[in-house]
């Protein structure tokens, strides 16, 4: 249930309200925009008369919200959450550019590609450290090493760094050398991992939809972080699976008009993992960024043909570079900008 105030309201008014809602046993979440102030009233609402808190002069209307997330419910919060990750802002009308190899395999690879890719516009660092590989038998990742050299990258080139964490017990290391922390298709619903970065991460998460998940179960996933603490959630659509098997998975762009519609957070795409063929990276990219994407997370690779991972599906640094110079011309169109 929430409840929407009317325009002017003071803070003290709005703390009178809040200590209300409390007095119902009520968490109470307050979402103060530059027109309204919502109130959102999360627990066991069944008791709450609407009409006993519509009395009040400063309450506007009090509506019941039948979506079972309701801090990521975009009625609870009506403006788009713009999110900071280390300076660079995600969401409204910025446009985040990740680009990096699937996998951390040098110190010397890192570092070539990230100066290729920030010259290309990229304005974050993504390298897998931690690998969750369909077979046992495959490259793992190089663990704690890969983090220190996405630093290394990180102080080379100032781009801030994306990295997927995929057990709790790291949760403290990223903290200290990851700037957004993501969380993989496959641990999506992995919900003690979840409760473990909602109260321990402080930084930013983003969070993969599931290999086969809808969008109530991926939103609930984002709530399950937001309920344990950490507020700062960005979506990622990383393609569903679907019968087709020509291509890796199906990218499923109506992912942006829905996820804003029904929530409030950044959704961001990833054209390398849905497709898996490099050549489908471009048209997916602009496609995305066309239908307002929050940003693109893009494979890049200076060498696919060796690649440890996801080669077939990595760009060049000489196609990233001529790519960005076209979703720059498409981002001015649809009102983002590049910073
Ligand atoms: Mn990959």
């Amino acid at each position: 249930m929430i409840i929407v105030l009317k325009p002017k309201v003071s803070k003290h008014e709005i703390q009178d309200l809040v200590e209300k809602v409390e007095s119902y046993g009520l968490t109470a979440h307050v979402s103060q925009g530059t027109e309204t102030t919502i109130i959102g009233m999360i627990g066991d609402v069944t008791k709450v008369d609407p009409k006993q808190l519509e009395v009040s002069p400063v309450v506007d209307h009090v509506m019941r919200v039948s979506e079972p997330y309701k801090l990521a419910n975009r009625a609870f919060h009506p403006e788009d959450s713009i999110i900071d990750v280390a300076g660079v802002k995600v969401g409204g009308d910025h446009l985040a550019l990740i680009a990096g190899p699937c996998s951390v395999e040098s110190k010397e690879q890192v570092i070539m590609i990230a100066k290729a890719a920030k010259a290309a516009g990229a304005n974050m660092l993504r390298g897998g450290a931690f690998k969750p590989r369909t077979s046992p038998y495959a490259f793992q990742g190089m663990g704690t090493t890969g983090l220190d050299i996405l630093l290394a990258a990180k102080e080379e080139t100032g781009l801030p760094i994306v990295s997927e964490l995929m057990s709790a017990e790291y949760i403290e290391e990223f903290n200290e050398k990851v700037d957004l922390v993501q969380i993989g298709a496959r641990n999506m619903q992995n919900f003690d991992l979840l409760k473990e970065v909602g109260k321990r991460c402080t930084k930013p998460i983003l969070l993969k939809r599931g290999l086969s998940a809808t969008y109530e179960e991926w939103i609930m996933s984002a709530e399950y972080i937001m309920a344990s603490g950490n507020p700062n959630v960005i979506l990622c659509e990383r393609g569903v699976r679907t019968y087709e098997t020509y291509t890796r998975n199906t990218l499923d762009l109506q992912a942006i008009p829905v996820i804003k519609r029904l929530t409030h957070l950044p959704i961001i795409i990833d054209p390398s993992h849905a497709g898996g063929k490099w050549w489908l990276v471009e048209p997916m990219a602009k496609a995305a960024v066309a239908a307002g994407c929050d940003g693109l997370m893009i494979e890049v690779h200076n060498d696919p043909e060796h690649a440890l991972c996801d080669g077939p599906q990595s760009l060049k640094p000489e196609k990233y570079t001529e790519l960005l110079k076209q979703v720059g011309e498409i981002a001015h169109i649809v009102g983002k900008e590049i910073k």
